[in-house]
């Protein structure tokens, strides 16, 4: 594969809802399309899935659109590759900023599965022909997410995620236990809790949550360690897992028992693949977060959740739990809370630059 042009297209596009977190929230969403041609004129899609702002990670749109100009696209542009993977190799010399690397990444591997005429799904080795679909529930008022909890539920969807807060959990849960008593529920705390808080998090262990996703500080696994030793509901880590390294010393720790893989947080579908490898070595199951992102990072993240240690149904719902109308088409929906997996070459899913113009602030090409 040889790359002839890429194009950054910089969109944004308003969420139905604002999307509240107890470390930060979306209203607007930025993103960077990075559609990439090769000589043979067959197109990739990725995307930057960085927020406008630091609030979940230290990259930001910005970030990611300057290294992309300077340095990643320059790069990409130098070399030749035969698979995907090599790129890893073309961008190691520079430490993390994962998002910005994974954007080129991905689109690298939807030419790299066009061209051997097989989907994402097939070229990663996935073993699934449909997925499990969860939805995730913001903070909000605890009616507005009891009744956002029904909703999903009558959608059918297999798993339920809400965001908790020290301001609101036990409590929270409390009233969706009576409720809900059974349905597959885990908690989200993107970090707002210290081990100081352990007492409260171990009131949690009555409630038969999956998980708790993140409690403790974003590039902790020490204390995570130690708040796993004494908790009865499984950890999950999202935010202090970047790499694969550290996904080897929170197992090693004991740090959590289960771990949500981002392919944007870690730097794409090679590095995703990698962790899955691991953590499926030593029984940690994984499931694929959500950065309520468009259809191009939705049609890579199905793909990736088609590996056989993706037990877990992981955040990826339908295109139109944030969107008025998303840029991929057909629409990404899950139907009794399961997705199908496109057959089709690459991403598997046709691209609308009609609205990626619609919603575009720029655009910036780059030939070699
Ligand atoms: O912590 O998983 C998270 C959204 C933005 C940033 C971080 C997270 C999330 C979500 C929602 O939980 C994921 C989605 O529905 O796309
Ligand atoms: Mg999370």
């Amino acid at each position: 594969i040889k790359i002839k042009q890429v194009t950054l297209h910089h969109i944004v596009q308003s969420l139905k809802t604002p999307f509240h977190s107890s470390s930060g929230y979306v209203q607007q969403r930025e993103s960077i399309l990075v559609e990439v041609l090769d000589e043979q004129g067959v197109t990739g899609w990725g995307e930057v899935v960085a927020f406008s702002t630091p609030w979940y990670t230290e990259e930001t749109i910005s970030t990611a659109f300057q290294l992309l100009k300077d340095l990643f696209i320059p790069l990409l542009l130098q070399h030749t590759y035969k698979h995907p993977d090599e790129l890893e190799h073309v961008f190691s010399p520079f430490k993390r900023n994962f998002m910005a690397k994974a954007s080129i990444q991905s689109a690298l591997w939807d030419i790299y599965a066009q061209k051997q005429n097989q989907s994402l799904s097939a070229v990663l080795g996935g073993v699934r022909k449909e997925i499990a679909s969860g939805v995730v529930i913001g903070l909000a008022s605890k009616s507005e997410m009891m009744t956002q909890i029904q909703q999903y539920v009558d959608e059918g969807y297999q798993r339920f995620k809400v965001k908790i807060s020290p301001q609101q959990d036990i409590e929270l849960i409390e009233e969706i236990r009576k409720s809900f008593p059974d349905i597959p529920l885990m908690a989200d705390a993107n970090s707002a809790y210290e081990l100081n808080d352990i007492d409260r998090l171990k009131q949690l262990d009555k409630y038969k949550l999956m998980m708790i996703e993140q409690p403790l500080a974003a590039d902790d696994i020490i204390d995570h360690a130690k708040l796993q030793h004494q908790l009865d509901t499984p950890i999950c880590l999202d935010e202090s897992i970047v790499t694969c390294e550290d996904a080897r010393k929170a197992i090693e720790l004991g740090s959590c028992r289960v771990i949500n893989i981002k392919p944007g947080r870690v730097g794409g579908l090679t590095a995703s693949k990698k962790i899955h490898d691991l953590c499926e070595k030593n029984n940690i199951p994984v499931w694929c977060g959500g950065m309520i992102e468009t259809g191009i990072s939705r049609a890579h993240n199905i793909a990736i959740a088609t590996l056989p240690n993706f037990t877990i149904p992981g955040d990826i719902s339908s295109s139109s739990k944030y969107w008025e109308e998303d840029i991929v088409e057909p629409e990404i929906t899950a139907v009794n809370g399961t997705i199908k997996v496109p057959t089709n070459p690459g991403l598997g899913y046709i691209v609308r630059k009609d609205l990626i113009e619609k919603y575009r602030l720029s655009k910036t090409v780059y030939t070699d």
